[in-house]
């Protein structure tokens, strides 16, 4: 496992959150656990700058959140002065923070632990793998608060959930622990306490030995094309299919397994 070291140059000034990265591993938590980590509009602008600006040697990022929890969604005491048209722009940011996330140059695992909330479940929504520790919750307390879903969740949050879980979140104000979570498919993987950061790392570890090209096809082909009509869709998955398999990257991984230099497929150990 690649030894991180806090990040140096233009991500070393992002004062709200903690860059760490090693080989081709980058960790950002995000640091502001004093509220919660808080999505304000500098934290949202900060993360979006952070994952516009990965290391080039970066092939996945680990996001998580310094302190007690996760994330507590939007910063309440922003909303109060912000009048219609502003609430759409600001929207609009978290929208443009969040596909950079969803559509970042490189797989995205989030850790989870304690409060996943609002915004927060829309950040960890917006990732690719998603691991949550014991003390997990899942919220959206919009409903209570007299708001609704900004940063992308009504768009990405149904796709893990379905949009009949997510209405009852939002008008009941159900809140999932970490197994009723991961059971509904807010999140890939379950750890104990504690042991979240290094499950999380351990997965983009693995996901950094594919090929580029084959995450890339992940990350920015595999949602588009499910949200396709199939034959669009399938004809999306022919193409990004032979540019894969056309890159050397593809034939030295061909050739190694052919010639039973590659590793085979194994149950996991348990
Ligand atoms: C906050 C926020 C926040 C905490 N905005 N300041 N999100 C919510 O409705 C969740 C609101 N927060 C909570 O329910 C709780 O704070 C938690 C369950 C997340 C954590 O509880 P706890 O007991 O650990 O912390 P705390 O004592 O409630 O909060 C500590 C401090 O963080 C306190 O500030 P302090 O100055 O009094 O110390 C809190 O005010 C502050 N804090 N959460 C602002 N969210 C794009 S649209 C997205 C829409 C949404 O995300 S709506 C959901 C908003």
């Amino acid at each position: 496992m690649p030894d991180l070291q806090p990040a140096i140059g233009p991500l070393a000034t992002l004062d709200l959150l903690h860059v760490r990265a090693g080989g081709p591993l980058v960790h950002i938590a995000l640091n502001r656990p004093a509220k919660r980590n808080a999505l304000n509009d500098p934290l949202v602008a900060q993360l979006h700058t952070a994952v516009l600006n990965l290391p080039d040697a970066a092939r996945a990022l680990v996001i998580s959140g310094e302190g007690e929890h996760f994330c507590a969604g939007l910063d309440l005491s922003e909303l109060a002065e912000r009048n219609t048209f502003e609430g759409i722009q600001h929207s609009r940011g978290w929208h443009a923070a969040m596909d950079a996330v969803q559509f970042c140059r490189v797989p995205v695992v989030a850790v989870l632990h304690g409060a996943v909330v609002g915004g927060g479940l829309e950040l960890a929504s917006s990732a690719h793998i998603r691991v949550a520790e014991d003390s997990t919750f899942f919220g959206f307390p919009e409903g209570q608060r007299g708001i609704f879903v900004g940063g992308g969740g009504s768009v990405r949050v149904p796709r893990l959930i379905g949009v009949a879980r997510m209405a009852d979140m939002m008008l009941t104000g159900r809140v999932l622990d970490a197994d009723e979570g991961a059971a509904a498919g807010l999140a890939q993987y379950r750890v104990a306490d504690g042991a979240g950061l290094a499950k999380g790392l351990e997965l983009a570890n693995r996901i950094a030995g594919n090929a580029p090209l084959s995450n890339f096809a992940v990350v920015q082909a595999l949602p588009r094309i499910a949200d396709l009509p199939p034959q669009e869709g399938l004809f999306m998955e022919s193409l990004m299919a032979a540019i894969a398999q056309g890159d050397d990257a593809a034939k030295q991984r061909l050739r190694a397994f052919l010639e039973g230099r590659a590793a085979k497929v194994q149950k996991e150990a348990k």
